[in-house]
């Protein structure tokens, strides 16, 4: 369940559901429930805000890409901020603390070294990192090592770590920026570390400190100064992807009261109907005008980056050549342009039938030919535009077979903008442009350059939810082979405006990790570290000890979607390396 006007919370989510057994809350869980449901709130401000993107990007993989992009985003250092202690549960002024940590695994000399920012610090001469290892600075080197028995802490440091959030940097002798983080306790910032007794941790030691996904509550009280943030890694991560966002789900919209049968792993949902995520309702939109990805400028890589001189142009095939005329259709090469010609750029090179603009080559015909696929999208809706450079001539372009008479003569600079809106075809279509190399006098080199780029209307593959209903169901079941005792199974749902989830006829419940000791009752690895991922990651759900291999989640939402809704489902299976 997700995004909820109300600013809903998990009290709320019982009521919706019709679970009554949820006990009346002590005042000690009033407060709990406050500021989980201010966290909530936050949250679904930011689901709606993610759910408007969705809607004008139609990318149903939005958040997985999320997840994935902030941990491959790693430090260009080799010293970095790994653990920070802004708040600690007693005792604040004297406990604040930072760890750094080499990611290298050779030492590096840290001497005169700055800490900047919210906090000041220079290290002495002689500051070494051994590869691997920690460095611990403190407000107050004393009195942490008094209380943790650590030795070799550096400080004291100036300035003091705000509990609403600062920015740290890490510079070198010179001054330059090595490493900086400015962590926080919204959106995706965890809030455990903000009073309870444990640290900010980075979760994977080599990732980069900037992201807030790359952070996590601590599992100690304490934290864990001048040693691993999470002592129980050696442990293994495999992800898998049991339910994507964007696979069918059988659904049913008929606006029926259900009841709870239909939630159960052996409910026989045959007679619903099955569609993609993300469901909506509300305006029907045809689609949205993007850009056709594979179109491309004369002269550069699959990347779009201009390609080195006499490389093969992947995208443009000479397919007529008064020169080297032996064996077309070849693909073109990528030219020195000539000193009198539009100098070639990173967005494109001239192309031709030799690599150098300042040879001559033969007068006559050459044609080059580019292709590009409407596939996903409106063929009728696409346009393209074209800007051309030629030695010598362009007398013609032909879509798909036919001419649509663009001409044109100059190489010192390219052509206004020619564009096509007319002649397309579904799937791949064809563009070929004609050109002549004039005969002398004098040198007489020849070449040809485009920058092309187009779009059209991406045809609309979400499911449309018959407006009406206030409860619409949705069910998939995926299979499960992994040790079920070790794996933890997350959801991200994106819904508007509320759901309830069950897995196996089981309700999920959301976590809150307003409070970071509730997290520290978890003793068990498996329970430990499942509670890590889920404080790291917004939209996370709990799961209810899955019992058997296949699970089967289900949800029912109580609201009306008024934007694109969804959710996928994986499993993050923890195992022991050795
Ligand atoms: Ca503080
Ligand atoms: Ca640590
Ligand atoms: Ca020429």
């Amino acid at each position: 369940m997700a995004g909820d006007s109300n600013g809903d919370n998990d009290d709320v989510s019982d009521r919706l559901a019709g679970d009554s057994s949820s006990p009346l809350p002590s005042s000690e869980r009033v407060e709990e429930l406050a500021s989980a449901g201010a966290a909530f709130f936050r949250r679904v401000l930011q689901a709606r805000a993610a759910s408007h993107r969705l809607m004008k990007k139609l990318l149903p993989a939005f958040l997985l890409l999320l997840a994935g992009l902030a941990h491959s985003l790693r430090a260009d250092t080799t010293v970095v901020i790994n653990e920070i202690m802004y708040h600690p549960a007693t005792n604040e002024p004297a406990l604040e603390w930072v760890e750094f940590r080499n990611q290298n695994s050779v030492a590096v000399d840290i001497s005169g070294w700055t800490v900047t920012n919210a906090i000041q610090f220079a290290f002495p001469p002689g500051t070494i990192v051994r590869g691997g290892d920690f460095l611990v600075l403190a407000i107050a080197p004393a009195t942490l090592m008094a209380a943790t028995g650590l030795t070799n802490v550096y400080g004291p440091f100036t300035g003091q770590l705000p509990n609403g959030g600062a920015t740290i940097e890490l510079r070198n002798i010179n001054g330059r920026l090595m490493d900086s983080v400015s962590y926080g306790v919204e959106g995706d910032w965890p809030v455990g570390p903000d009073g309870s007794g444990v640290s900010l941790a980075k979760f994977d030691r080599n990732s980069a400190s900037g992201p807030p996904a790359n952070w996590a509550s601590s599992e100690q009280m304490g934290g864990t100064p001048g040693m691993d943030n999470f002592p129980l890694l050696g442990v293994v991560f495999s992800e898998s992807k049991l339910a994507r966002i964007d696979q069918p789900w059988k659904f049913d919209a008929s606006g029926s009261d259900l009841g709870a049968v239909w939630r159960e792993a052996g409910f026989d949902d045959s007679a619903w109907a099955a569609g993609p995520a993300l469901f909506y309702n509300g305006t029907v939109i045809a689609g949205e005008v993007r850009p056709i990805p594979t179109l491309f400028n004369t002269g550069v890589g699959t990347n779009g980056s201009a390609l080195p001189v006499s490389a093969r142009d992947p995208h443009y095939l000479l397919t007529v050549s008064a020169q080297n005329p032996t064996n077309p259709p070849v693909a073109a090469i990528v030219m020195v342009n000539n000193a009198g010609w539009l100098a070639n750029d990173t967005a494109s090179s001239w192309i031709g039938a030799v690599s150098s603009g300042n040879v001559n080559i033969n007068p006559g015909n050459y044609f080059f030919q580019t292709k590009f696929s409407l596939a996903g999208f409106d063929s009728s809706s696409a346009q393209v535009n074209l800007n051309v450079a030629v030695d010598n001539d362009l007398t013609n372009v032909f879509l798909n077979g036919a001419a649509t008479g663009v001409a044109f003569s100059g190489f010192n600079g390219f052509s206004s903008t020619f564009t096509l809106t007319n002649g397309f075809v579904d799937g791949t279509n064809t563009l070929e442009f004609q050109t002549v190399n004039q005969p002398g006098p004098g040198t007489n080199p020849g070449g040809f350059r485009a920058l092309v780029n187009g779009t059209a209307l991406a045809i609309l593959t979400n499911t449309f939810l018959r407006p009406g209903p206030t409860t619409y169901y949705f069910r998939t079941s995926f299979s499960f082979t992994g040790d079920v005792a070790t794996t933890v199974l997350r959801l991200h749902p994106q819904v508007a405006d509320g759901a309830v989830f069950y897995l196996n006829g089981s309700r999920f419940r959301p976590t809150t990790c307003s409070r970071a000791p509730t997290c520290l009752r978890w003793k068990s690895i498996r329970r430990a570290r499942a509670r890590m991922a889920w404080c790291s990651e917004r939209n996370c759900w709990r799961c209810l000890s899955p019992r058997h291999p296949s699970l089967w989640p289900s949800t029912n939402w109580r609201r009306r979607p008024t934007r694109f809704s969804g959710w996928n489902c994986s499993t993050t299976a923890r195992t022991r390396s050795t």
